[in-house]
């Protein structure tokens, strides 16, 4: 780190800055103080420090599209956009034969990973769900399924009337291979009351992950932030993370999805300024020690955005998404279409000064951009 701007840190900052330096873990005082009083270039550098002694100057991305088998979900999240009831103007539902069909038609192009999210469904079970798996694995045999929240897993257990460790089995039996990081949201009892008040709670969003982790099945997990929280919920929610990542170290990638403010019942929030987002991409690297990967979820966030968190603890970019996401579009995000081709993808993470690699879903390098 650059001496003359360590030698301008307060003592106090200073012997947390050694300690990130040196690679010791910071506790929770330590990384409310990071939010609350550091400098964004100070932060900046310490999230380099650990970003650089994971992933080197390695930026990650993947071929990837998304399947959103339904929207139509029993929860009534406030920062919702994308949810709609049964019947509701603007729901969908796609058959197993439309899901066959959107799979056939990627046979030939490259993708190496199909991302199945959807809204919780009233009535889908646990082996409706292992068949629309095995419905897109008949397709694409090579391609790698990283499907379902906890919250539709929890759901999809309970219509089948089996506890979620089975139903990860079942779902596992058919061709899983690693489960997104959705549905935490924010893991403070409290306010998870007072933004998404019927949703999958904390103690069962960590034991699904538990048990996939102990299954074999890898996952990712995320942060919903930049709206009514504060620094203190999100070090609690880092902190929860972190303590599960030591007992299972099942998670791949963390990814701080930043509220969207657009057409949902919680828009009076507003949405918190690129700063912030820098910020948080940083203290979520130096804080999660135990995590190997910070994922920037372009689609959410914008490209802009993206390239400039690399020099903010990120090293991964998630994909080329090829237009097959409707969550960030429906709640007001720049990327109205959101596709991004090779080429643009790892010219921008050149035009960053790091090296573009594109990987599978379990981070082995596929093809390294030059
Ligand atoms: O759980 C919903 C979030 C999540 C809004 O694991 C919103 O690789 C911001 O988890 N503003 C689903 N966020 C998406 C998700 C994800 C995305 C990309 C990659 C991976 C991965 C996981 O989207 C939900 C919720 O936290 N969300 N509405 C909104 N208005
Ligand atoms: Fe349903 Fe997910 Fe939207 Fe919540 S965020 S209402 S669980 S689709």
């Amino acid at each position: 780190m650059n001496k003359g701007l360590m030698n301008t840190l307060e003592e106090n900052h200073k012997k947390i800055a050694d300690k990130i330096l040196n690679n010791e873990r910071i506790n929770e005082d330590e990384a409310l103080l990071l939010y609350k009083e550091f400098d964004l270039a100070v932060l900046g550098m310490l999230a380099n420090h650990i970003r650089e002694k994971f992933n080197q100057n390695y930026t990650y991305f993947n071929r990837n599209i998304h399947i959103e088998p339904t929207n139509i979900c029993i929860h009534n999240c406030l920062f919702c956009s994308y949810s709609r009831k049964i019947n509701q103007e603007g729901a969908w539902e796609y058959s197993l034969e439309e899901i066959r069909n959107t799979a056939k038609s990627y046979k030939a192009s490259g993708i190496t990973e199909v991302h199945i999210v959807g809204g919780v469904h009233p009535n889908r079970t646990a082996n409706y769900y292992a068949e629309l798996i095995q419905t897109v694995k008949n397709e694409l045999p090579d391609v790698h399924i990283k499907a379902f929240t906890a919250a539709e897993i929890e759901h999809m257990a309970k219509k089948e009337g089996v506890d979620v460790r089975t139903a990860l089995m079942k779902l596992k039996a058919a061709g899983l291979d690693s489960i997104p990081g959705g549905g935490a949201e924010i893991f403070d009892e409290e306010l998870r009351k007072k933004i998404c008040p019927d949703k999958t709670d904390t103690e069962k969003w960590l034991n699904v992950h538990r048990q996939a982790h102990k299954l074999g099945i890898p996952s990712n997990c995320t942060i919903l932030y930049g709206h009514i929280e504060s620094y203190e919920h999100r070090v609690d929610h880092l902190s929860r993370l972190r303590k599960l990542q030591d007992e299972t170290n099942g998670f791949n990638a963390f990814i701080p999805l930043k509220y969207r403010s657009g057409n949902n019942e919680m828009s009076y929030a507003g949405e918190v300024s690129t700063t912030e987002d820098l910020r948080n991409y940083a203290v979520s690297r130096i804080f999660l020690d135990n995590i190997p990967h910070i994922k920037a979820y372009w689609p959410m966030i914008g490209k802009d955005i993206s390239v400039i968190s690399l020099s903010y603890g990120v090293d991964d970019l998630d994909g080329t998404i090829q237009d097959t996401t409707k969550i960030y579009t429906m709640a007001g995000s720049e990327e109205q279409n959101p596709e991004m081709t090779i080429d643009e993808i790892s010219s921008l993470i050149k035009d960053a000064g790091r090296i573009a690699v594109e990987r599978n879903s379990i981070y082995e390098a596929l093809n390294i951009f030059n």
